[in-house]
């Protein structure tokens, strides 16, 4: 178990999944999960095989969520002991902790809890407007509407944050900077798996404690495998009840 593997010299295997298909940022987002895990941790960064190359609609979210159930069945197969989805949204969240015992975290719920830890209040700079939103509904349904003043968007889409990471930098800094001034907070979370890389660099320029999810979710993940937390198979977290599907999706029944 869990306790025993970060103790006796074994290795924990953390599975990072990007929710969106784009190569460049699993590798980011694996690189900064690295940075911060445990010389026993082993990290797997992968996205799924098909899915949109960026989450940036509900309807981006809807389609990746399948590949990230399909992740965590691929997962589940190479003996993962925990897992990360990677996008800012958590698509899948709940369905991926449906179909396995190891601890599942998003990286907004994760960065939501994190920022609580070091500030009462915090501002999220996420990539678009409209998916602005999108953080707002987690930010309800998970309880941290009262300690969010505002969901801020730096106007960039998702894969800028590939194509031209300075300008992407420079637009998250005007942000976090007018969250300092404006906002009344403690601490930015930035609202992106893309942004992985730039935490040091931002959280510098801003001048606030920056928290940012790829990262909080591996430091949660292990730390609920050191403990020997698994998710609750008791209710309705407990495995779906098998039935058939049908069509394209068939593989996924009983
Ligand atoms: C995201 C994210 O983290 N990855 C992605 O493709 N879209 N979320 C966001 N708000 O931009």
């Amino acid at each position: 178990m869990g306790t025993q593997q970060l103790t006796d010299g074994g290795h924990v295997l953390i599975r990072v999944i990007n929710p969106n298909t784009t190569a460049a940022m699993t590798e980011k987002i694996g690189v900064a999960a690295r940075e911060v895990a445990l010389p026993q941790t082993r990290i797997v960064a992968t996205h799924p095989r098909s899915g949109p190359v960026s989450i940036e609609s509900h309807f981006d979210e809807a389609v990746a969520a399948v590949g990230v159930i399909e992740e965590v069945r691929d997962g589940e197969r190479a003996g993962t002991d925990a897992y990360v989805l990677a996008c800012f949204g958590d698509p899948g969240l709940l369905a991926a902790r449906e179909i396995t015992r190891a601890p599942v975290i998003g990286i907004a719920e994760a960065a939501f809890h994190m920022a609580t830890l070091v500030a009462t209040r915090f501002s999220v700079v996420t990539t678009l407007g409209r998916t602005a939103i999108i953080a707002e509904h987690l930010l309800q349904s998970y309880g941290f509407s009262g300690h969010c003043r505002r969901v801020r968007a730096a106007e960039i889409p998702v894969l800028e944050l590939e194509s031209d990471p300075d300008a992407a930098y420079h637009r998250i800094v005007e942000e976090g900077r007018r969250a300092k001034a404006e906002d009344g907070i403690g601490a930015i979370v930035l609202g992106c798996g893309g942004m992985a890389d730039l935490r040091h660099r931002i959280a510098e320029a801003v001048g606030l404690p920056v928290v940012e999810g790829v990262t909080a979710a591996v430091k949660l993940a292990e730390g609920l495998v050191q403990l020997g937390l698994a998710t609750s198979k008791h209710g309705d977290l407990a495995h779906p009840r098998p039935k058939a599907f049908t069509g394209m999706f068939q593989h996924l029944g009983a």
